[in-house]
Parts: structure tokens; C-alpha cells; sequence
């Protein structure tokens, strides 16, 4: 290890010509970068099987602590940095990778850390956004958005492979696609796989005749719309139908990904690609895929269109992450076409393939409607996923249940075998032994260290909820879980907030069927009730908000505003706030996450049943020992049944009830319940200000006025918002009691062992990569 260090030292100086003190921090991360990769193995070339995963998506956090933890030099670097004045919290001020938009691409991430650990040759494939998720801020409390400059202080962790540039091409666009390869280290460093990002780059940087005559502008014309392709992230995490540029985004990293695949299976020697690859769509973003697919091998491989098509299917699989319709894919078949015109034979190809099967498997000629890939005008991307594939998930039981009875019944009746259930995960590297060091000793000194690995030992800490040394200390961590956060908030907002108090936290992305909005009524309804003296006993609450909407989500933006006007009111009323305080942090990302999930004692869950598929903040809370209050919905149906719906709180109408109300009227109850109408009406009635934007009466109407294509308050905030309300009391009078509510929390540490995604990325090894794990499981 003593080499290890005068390794860094050197690196130190060779990179820079600083000294260790001087160097700045992404110098230093520079130095442990080179240190770190040139510990590790090769990634195995061509190995006899492997998976590869096609997302749009990867939200990486930060590499450097999750890499020097799992190449075991973590303390090294500490006491290396501590030699010099410093620590590892200098990386804090570095940027995130933040190449996703929020639990899709961090569940990206977490499959990558877990295969890499699992010996799981699967290796990740995607876009190198210039520009990732915008830098949220606000202006009077409203959301406004920058660039994300993520490449300012350089990437470390990739290695540019000029050599491996492939060309794509889309209509009379052609550009080069160039890899940049990130290694992805397994937690003791035995398996290395990859991460390839593909940069969009121009066949020529620049137009030499144009710049001769002159015309400087139209020099780089062409190199800039081959950059533009790789960009921008689209920082909507529902739809943003129709973008041509979107479509070619996708189109551009499938098909340099599928040329590159096909490239390292010739290099196998195998003679079949399905026998040697599989590839995960991680949802609809790349299915564009198989088309590609069954056209390369057509063109290169010379094989028939029955062979490709074949092949494709025995190679893909597609991961459903929603049932939402609006969130579905679909392009319009006019503009599929022209901006990929040489797909267009081989998807009416497929389709009539689809109808062909169809006819064969005697379904009546009037259901084919709902199955065709091209229908109504428009290339439908999930029927496309779903025929090309070999298997199709869900990510949440309830979810697969719902997607095979609700949304595509009709094609689980088709291929009841096709269609499973993979329960999503989250590595535990990042999310506890990385985020709440204090309680991961706490643990490791209990129980030992195994469930750095395999996380069900956790179990074993099943009897420590009964014994009060672990009940305190378990307490302290918390404690000191929320002093962190305080000071991270104090260095991010310049602000800081009280931690002699119950946090309740909610974070995720900001859409309508998440319902910040429940929550921010719900938190009206009890400042109202303490105000009047109605609510006596209550314990001294901070509700912490964290949620990026996207730019064009005019609704999300107004609920923003919406609970900053709130978080104002009731932070500056003096006979309330010493009981509430609210806060919205700002810029919330995969590092905040980190220093705000492990300091939550309750973790909102209050998705509209059905709707989330599935949730994974849910499951980093309740690792961390947050109780869930929580809808009968996505995941948290399995989280209540594993750690007891008694060690958490559930509310809220469930889908069968929720299918039951087809006359529910949201009027009726704003006219009846007096506790209803008051928050309702704190959108117009001047109690809040939106600033004359009119956000707010458009929100109101929302709730009470039918609209033409939704009717109202289709979240159901106002059905649920009084059972909401009592639940959440039930939990904050809950925890008085200290070591009740302690107990509880260790009770669902206990049973977060499932949630690990170790667990997910085995499952899909198993059933649907055909892998098994190159080392012995640990
Ligand atoms: C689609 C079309 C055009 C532009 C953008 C998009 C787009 C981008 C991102 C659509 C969806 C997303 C991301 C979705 C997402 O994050 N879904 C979440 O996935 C998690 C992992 O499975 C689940 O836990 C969440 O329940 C689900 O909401």
C-alpha cells in the first residue's frame, strides 16, 4: 500500500506540477482515477456468453468514492488525502454524472455495480451526452434550468477508443460514433465489465472549401448537427413525443452498439448470436434495435429476413418501467420513416411477420388492431419491443400483474411464457456502506461484513430490534445522518435546517401521479390544525422536498411553486414553525440523494396506486431504516410484506378500489369536507401568491374541472388526502416513543435484503441472460 501512495504522489506531479496541497480536487481525482484503473484486470474480451444492457439512460453519481471502495483503497486514499489537510468530501465539490433522469438510469447504474460484483459479464451501452440532466435553481420559487456542464473538470474514468469508431447513418445524415468506455468494477475487484458511451462526432470537422471562400459559419454547419445528436439528455422522464432529434438519438446508439456487438461475436468464433448475447432494452428507448438488428444482418451477414427476424427475437428482451399510456412510445410512421428511411422496408416487414403469427395462432382478424406495430399512422414501440423479444418484465409485482392483465392482456394471452417479473434493486455499496457510513459500521460490528455482498444477511439483525445498546446506537446514527445532511445543506443552499427533528422526506422526480401535491395539502391541513390549537402533541417535523420537473411540464412547475410559497407562509410563521418547517433542496442528484436518504425517518411513498411501477428511493430509504408511508403500490407492496405492514404505514384507496370508483367526484368532496375545500382553495383564494403566472387556478381546475381528454383530480389527491393526513399523523405520534419507532426502523433494515438489486441482476441472469455468474457466490 506504502507504493500505492508514492504512486499517487507521482501521478500527482506528473499530471499537474502541483504539489498535494495544492492541487485542486479534480486534479486529485485525476491522480486516484489513473491509480485506481491501473490496479485492476483487463476486461475479458469476447467471453463465452454475455449481456449486454441498451439504455438511454446511465446515472452514475459519482465514480470515485463507489471505485475506491470497491477496489478496497478507500481508507488508503483518506489517510493519504488526511496527510495532507484534505479528505475524500473534496470530490463533493466535483460534478455528478448525471446521464439520466432519475430511476430508470439510476437503476441503470445500480445492474452495473451488481453484475460487476455478481462476476456478470453484462456491459452497459449508451449515449456520452455532452450536456446531462439540467442544474435545477429557483427564481422566487419557480424552477429554472441550466446546462449541465458534467465534462468541465474532464471524465477520468473513461477512455476514449478512436479506434472502435463506427459510422452511422440516418438519411443523408452520416457521423461517427466514438466510444468512450468506462470500466465498471466489481466490489472486490474480480470482474471488471464496461460501460461504452457513444459521442456523436462529424465525418468532417470542418468544411475546408467553405472556409477558404469565406464562409465561416457554414464551415461548421455539418460538424454541428452530427454533434448535436449526442448532445442533450431529454430531460423529460415521461414523454416528449414526436422529437425527430430524439428518435435519431436513439436510432444513433443502437445502431453503433448493435455494429459494435456484432463485431466482438465474430471475434468469438461463435457461430450463433443468440447462443453468445443477449441484449436487456431497458424499456422502449432503444427498440429501435431490432430493427437495426435484423437490418445489419441482413446487409453484412447476408442472411434471409426470416433468419434475422428469428435471431432478433432469441436475442432482445424489453423491460417495461410503465404503464402510464401517455407515457408510452410511439412516432408518428411519416417521420419514422424519413428520418430513418433505410428501416422502413424491414418494420412493414416485421409487422406483416406480427400478422402473419397472428393468423397462424388463430387470433380473430378483429383483435389485430391492438397488436399491429404500425397503426393509426403511427409506429407503436412497446408492440414492437414486445414481438421482437424474447422475454418481457416488469420491475415490481404489481407492476407485471398490471401490465399482463391491464395493459397488454391481449399479448399475455399470446405469450403467457414470455412475460415475468423482475423486482427492481439498489446496490447496497452506494447506498449504505458509501452513504451512511456510521450505520455500516454499526452493522458490519454487529453482524459482520457479509452483507456487503449478499444482503440478506441483514436478517440477522432481526433481534437487535429488541435489544436497547442497538436501539441507541442505531438512533446516534441517524442523528448523525442528519447532521451531515444539515451541514451538505448548509455548504449547497447556504442554509441550513434544525436536526432535533423528525424528517419526513420525498424525492423523486416531480410528476402529477407521484402527488408532491398530496403531500404539500397535506402538510396545509396540519399547520391549519396546529394553528387552531386542534393539534397539540405533534413532534417537530422538517419536510424536506426534493424534485427536478421537466422543462416543458408546465403543471410540475407550478406544484414547485405551489410548495415553495408554502415552505415561505409556514417557515416565517413564528407560532408555527418551531413544530414545521419545509424546504425544497435545490438541484436535487444522485449526490444529494446520498447525503439526504440515510436521514429520513419517514420515506413518502404516495404514488396513486397503479401507477408507479415501481420505485427505488423506497427501497434506499428503507436500507437506511426509514419507515415507508406509502400506497399499496409499485414496490411498496413488497416492502410492506417483508418488513410488516405494522413496521410501516399504509393509506390510501388500492387499484381494485380505485377501479371500483368510476364515479368518483372530486366536487362533492371539495363541497362537503370543510378540511378539503380550505387547501383546495389555498390556490386562488390569495393565500399563496403565483406570482400572476396563473398556475395556480390552472392546478385548481385540474382538481375539479373535467378537462376534455381527462376528467378531474384523475390522481385521486382529493380521495386519499384525509386518510393521507391521519396516517402520517399516526406515524409522527408513533415517534414519541424513541426506541418504538427505532425498533421498527431495524425491523425494516432486517428485511431489506430482497431490495438488494445483487438479487435483480441474478434473477435476470438466471431467467432471462442464461448467464451464470463467473465466481462463486459469495
Ligand atoms: C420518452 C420519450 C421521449 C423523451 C423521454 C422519454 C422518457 C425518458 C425517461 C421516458 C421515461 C423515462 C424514465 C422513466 C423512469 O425513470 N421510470 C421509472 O423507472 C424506475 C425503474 O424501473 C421505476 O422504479 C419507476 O417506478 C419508474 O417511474
Amino acid at each position: 500500500m506504502k507504493d500505492w501512495r508514492g504512486h499517487v504522489s507521482r501521478l500527482l506531479w506528473e499530471q499537474t506540477h502541483r504539489s498535494p496541497q495544492e492541487a485542486s480536487a479534480a486534479q486529485w481525482q485525476k491522480a486516484l482515477a489513473t491509480a485506481v484503473l491501473s490496479t485492476v484486470p483487463p476486461v475479458e474480451e469476447t467471453p463465452s456468453r454475455c449481456a449486454a444492457y441498451f439504455s438511454a439512460e446511465f446515472l452514475m453519481g459519482r465514480m470515485i468514492h463507489a471505485n475506491l471502495l470497491n477496489t478496497g483503497l478507500l481508507s488508503a486514499a483518506d489517510d493519504l488525502m488526511a496527510d495532507y489537510g484534505l479528505s475524500l468530501a473534496q470530490f463533493e465539490e466535483l460534478e455528478d454524472t448525471a446521464l439520466g433522469n432519475g430511476g430508470l438510469g439510476r437503476l441503470a447504474a445500480c445492474f452495473l455495480d451488481s453484475a460487476a460484483t455478481m462476476g456478470i459479464p453484462l456491459h452497459g451501452y449508451g449515449i456520452r451526452y455532452r450536456f446531462g440532466l439540467f442544474r435545477q435553481h429557483f427564481t422566487d420559487g419557480f424552477q429554472r434550468e441550466t446546462p449541465d456542464d458534467w465534462l468541465k473538470n474532464g471524465d477520468p474514468w473513461s477512455f476514449r477508443r478512436q479506434e472502435e469508431r463506427v459510422t452511422v447513418r440516418m438519411g443523408n445524415l452520416t457521423v461517427y460514433a466514438v466510444p468512450y468506455d468506462m470500466p465498471i468494477i466489481g466490489y472486490g475487484a474480480e470482474t471488471v465489465n464496461y460501460l461504452r458511451l457513444w459521442q456523436a462526432e462529424p465525418l468532417n470537422a470542418l468544411d475546408w472549401d467553405k472556409f477558404n471562400e469565406q464562409k465561416y459559419d457554414k464551415a461548421f454547419l455539418a460538424a454541428d448537427e452530427a454533434a448535436c445528436l449526442s448532445a442533450v439528455l431529454y430531460p423529460s422522464d415521461s414523454t416528449d413525443a414526436g422529437k425527430r432529434l430524439r428518435l435519431r438519438q436513439q436510432y444513433f446508439f443502437c445502431s453503433a452498439s448493435l455494429q459494435d456487438l456484432l463485431r466482438r461475436f465474430r471475434r468469438s468464433g461463435k457461430e450463433n448470436l443468440a447462443d453468445w448475447l443477449t441484449v436487456q432494452l431497458n424499456d422502449t428507448h432503444p427498440a429501435v434495435s431490432i430493427l437495426e438488428l435484423i437490418r445489419l444482418l441482413m446487409e453484412e451477414e447476408k442472411q434471409s429476413f426470416d433468419d434475422a427476424l428469428y435471431t432478433a427475437r432469441e436475442v432482445f428482451a424489453y423491460t417495461n418501467h410503465t404503464v402510464l399510456p401517455e407515457a408510452l412510445e410511439k412516432w408518428d410512421l411519416k417521420l419514422f420513416c424519413k428520418c430513418l428511411p433505410q428501416l422502413k422496408k424491414i418494420l412493414e416487414a416485421v409487422d406483416c411477420a406480427l400478422v402473419n403469427e397472428l393468423k397462424q395462432r388463430g387470433v380473430p382478424t378483429t383483435e389485430w388492431e391492438k397488436f399491429r406495430i404500425i397503426s393509426d399512422g403511427q409506429v407503436h414501440m412497446a408492440r414492437l419491443a414486445v414481438f421482437g423479444s424474447r422475454a418481457v418484465n416488469g420491475v415490481a409485482a404489481l407492476h407485471t400483474k398490471l401490465l399482463t392483465e391491464k395493459l397488454m392482456p391481449h399479448w399475455h394471452a399470446l405469450y403467457p411464457q414470455k412475460f415475468q417479473n423482475k423486482t427492481n434493486g439498489i446496490t447496497q455499496r452506494r447506498w449504505l456502506a458509501l452513504a451512511n457510513p456510521a450505520l455500516a459500521k454499526l452493522i458490519t460490528d454487529t453482524i459482520g461484513g457479509g452483507w456487503i455482498t449478499n444482503l440478506t444477511e441483514l436478517e440477522k439483525l432481526e433481534p437487535y430490534a429488541n435489544d436497547d445498546a442497538f436501539c441507541e446506537a442505531f438512533l446516534q446514527c441517524r442523528q448523525q445522518a442528519k447532521v451531515r445532511l444539515a451541514s451538505y445543506m448548509e455548504q449547497r443552499e447556504g442554509q441550513t435546517i434544525p436536526t432535533d427533528r423528525l424528517f419526513d422526506v420525498q424525492a423523486k422526480r416531480l410528476h402529477e401521479y407521484k402527488r408532491q401535491l398530496l403531500n404539500a395539502f397535506s402538510i396545509l391541513d396540519i399547520y391549519y390544525q396546529i394553528r387552531e390549537g386542534k393539534l397539540t402533541d405533534f413532534v417537530p417535523t422538517v419536510f424536506l422536498f426534493g424534485a427536478k420537473a421537466a422543462p416543458s411540464y408546465k403543471r410540475a412547475k407550478a406544484i414547485i411553486k405551489y410548495i415553495h410559497e408554502l415552505a415561505k407562509m409556514i417557515n416565517h410563521d413564528p407560532t408555527v414553525s418551531p413544530y414545521m418547517q419545509v424546504r425544497f433542496l435545490t438541484n436535487y442528484d444522485v449526490s444529494y440523494a446520498e447525503k439526504l436518504l440515510p436521514a429520513a425517518d419517514i420515506s413518502e411513498q404516495i404514488s396513486t396506486a397503479g401507477m408507479e411501477a415501481s420505485g427505488t428511493g423506497n427501497m434506499k430509504m428503507m436500507l437506511n431504516g426509514a419507515l415507508t408511508l406509502g400506497t399499496m403500490d409499485g414496490a411498496n407492496v413488497e416492502i410492506f410484506a417483508a418488513a410488516g405492514q405494522e413496521n410501516g404505514y399504509v393509506f390510501g384507496a388500492t387499484v381494485e378500489e380505485l377501479a371500483k370508483k368510476t364515479d368518483y367526484d372530486p366536487k362533492s368532496l371539495y363541497k362537503n369536507e370543510p378540511r378539503i375545500r380550505r387547501v383546495v382553495d389555498s390556490l386562488i383564494d390569495g393565500t399563496f401568491s403565483d406570482g400572476g403566472s396563473g398556475v395556480f387556478q390552472e392546478l385548481y381546475d385540474a382538481l375539479l374541472k373535467d378537462a376534455s381528454w381527462h376528467k378531474a383530480d384523475q390522481y385521486y389527491v382529493l380521495g386519499d388526502l384525509l386518510d393521507f393526513t391521519e396516517t402520517r399523523l399516526r406515524a409522527n405520534r408513533d415517534y414519541a416513543d424513541r426506541f418504538g419507532y427505532a425498533r421498527k426502523c431495524i425491523r425494516n433494515i432486517a428485511a431489506s435484503g430482497r431490495f438488494s438489486s445483487d438479487r435483480t441482476v441474478l434473477e435476470y441472469a438466471r431467467d432471462i441472460w442464461r448467464l451464470t455468474p463467473c465466481k462463486e457466490e459469495k
